[in-house]
């Protein structure tokens, strides 16, 4: 069970974040009462939120889970392989130290926490253009320590890992179509996203309930229809900046 979250506010330069996306430009208004709703989510689902203050000159730091990967044992503090990112990770630290004994990764590792998938006792490591091989053995060397295990995985196309696959609990991964076939994911029961919705794999599970992207109206059924409770949030304006539901946030 998951007791708090770290959150981040976005900051007024949101916009000048990272993106590939060519959905048009996000509105600040928006974003803030649609970030606003996300950590009222969080709060509804039993969540202590430690919400931060924008951080300037860091567009993308809203993003939080990308700084850490956190465990029931220890945080690890990341690298990210966006130069522009980089200096996010420290800002989070101090606040994590209040929580768990801190592990920092070091060069020429990168990684990032939108990368990394807990499943139980066993990680999957995403290895994209973010998170390099080094940066998956130095965090799985890590968690190996707890006695976790891990596994790295090809991300391909897409940013991250998770903006592919998620874990939804008892086994199961909600995956899009270029993930069903990874043979790291053999074994686990598989439910597939609508093709024309892979952007509701990045659902939110949290304490047996699950957080998905508006806009997914078979994801949605699919979910419900398999008696999964589940809570709908519109995220439009982070989608923009090539986020979504389980980036905007640390849960531990
Ligand atoms: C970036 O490109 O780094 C940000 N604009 C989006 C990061 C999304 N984070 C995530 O999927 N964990």
């Amino acid at each position: 069970m998951y007791t708090h979250a770290i959150t981040r506010k976005p900051g007024v330069d949101f916009a000048q974040g990272l993106t590939t996306s060519s959905l048009g430009p996000p509105d600040y208004r928006l974003m803030l009462a649609q970030h606003a709703a996300y950590v009222q989510e969080l709060r509804s689902l039993g969540l202590e939120v430690i919400e931060l203050d924008p951080l300037p000159g860091y567009p993308d730091a809203y993003f939080v889970e990308d700084t850490a990967v956190v465990t029931p044992e220890a945080a690890v503090i990341t690298r990210p392989g966006a130069e522009t990112r980089r200096g996010e990770e420290q800002a989070v630290a101090p606040v994590l130290s209040r929580y768990r004994q801190l592990f920092w990764l070091e060069s020429p590792a990168t990684l990032e926490g939108g990368d990394v998938l807990m499943a139980g006792r066993h990680f999957f490591i995403g290895v994209s253009e973010r998170t390099n091989q080094a940066g998956a053995e130095q965090l799985g060397a890590i968690l190996a320590g707890y006695g976790y295990t891990w596994v790295a995985v090809p991300v391909g196309e897409g940013l991250h890992l998770k903006s592919g696959v998620n874990y939804l609990g008892s086994d199961t991964l909600l995956v899009t179509a270029q993930f069903a076939g990874e043979p790291a994911f053999a074994g686990y029961k598989q439910i597939l996203v609508d093709e024309t919705e892979a952007y509701a794999a990045n659902t939110l599970w949290i304490n047996d309930c699950l957080v998905t992207p508006t806009g997914c109206p078979n994801t949605l059924e699919q979910l419900y229809s398999l008696g999964f409770k589940v809570i709908e949030l519109d995220v439009s304006e982070a989608c923009k900046m090539d986020g979504g539901l389980t980036c905007m946030s640390l849960r531990f």
